[in-house]
């Protein structure tokens, strides 16, 4: 390691990836102390920020102010994400609305806003500012994964945030590594061709970020 001021100059920008955060305020706090990040570093996460945890609220408002202090962080769009973003736009329908508010955990994330005193309104440029894959040279984030057979330029929305057993299951070589999150494994899943930080922090996981391409792993409990 380089010492003094010119070793600062020569410090290389880092490439970190972060999982699914699912409302777990502590946990992505924690993990944001263990890395450190500066402004030259470019931190991605790969979406779900809301549901299931307790305060899905304060997950954004901290996304926001990282935005904020580093323009170098990427948000992307999850599936927890695209309920939102329908609602805002006014194309969900019924049986989806059900689905995000029962079934996924929606009901808890009004609920963080609620006590906050806010609508969720008020994090609507967030939502609808989402891309849904950034890439390098050498690495491709989303937060499913991608369709094999299918040109990385030629992905569908909808595969990028809800894809799972055809991507999963796949050993195509995509034409870069994949580093995506949404489908959970006790271990961050570190193959040739893919990269998957969705340890569970939804629940009693930790939260995983991957550097790369070291691959070196930061958690937070
Ligand atoms: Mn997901």
């Amino acid at each position: 390691m380089c010492q003094g001021t010119r070793g600062e100059l020569m410090k290389q920008r880092r490439l970190i990836a972060i999982g699914d955060i699912h409302g777990h305020h502590d946990k992505l706090v924690g993990l944001l102390e263990q890395i450190a990040p500066t402004p030259e570093d470019r931190l991605v996460f790969l979406g779900d920020y809301i549901d299931r945890g307790p305060d899905s609220f304060l997950v954004v408002e901290e996304l926001i102010k990282l935005k904020g202090r580093f323009p170098n962080t990427v948000t992307l769009r999850g599936n927890h994400e695209d309920y939102v973003v329908a609602v805002f736009l006014g194309n969900i329908n019924d049986y989806e609305r059900k689905l995000w508010l029962r079934d996924n955990g929606g009901n808890l994330t009004i609920a963080s806003y609620k006590e906050e005193g806010h609508f969720m309104a008020v994090h609507k440029d967030f939502y609808l500012g989402l891309p849904l894959f950034f890439e390098t040279d050498d690495f491709f984030f989303c937060h499913a994964g991608v369709r094999p057979g299918t040109p990385l330029s030629a992905q569908r929305p909808e595969d990028l945030v809800n894809i799972r057993d055809e991507f999963l299951f796949s050993n195509l070589d995509f034409g870069k590594v994949i580093v995506h999150g949404h489908s959970i494994s006790f271990e961050p899943a570190l193959l040739p061709h893919r990269i998957c930080v969705d340890t569970g922090a939804s629940g009693h996981g930790p939260l995983t970020a991957v550097e790369l391409p070291s691959r070196r792993i930061w958690q937070q409990l």
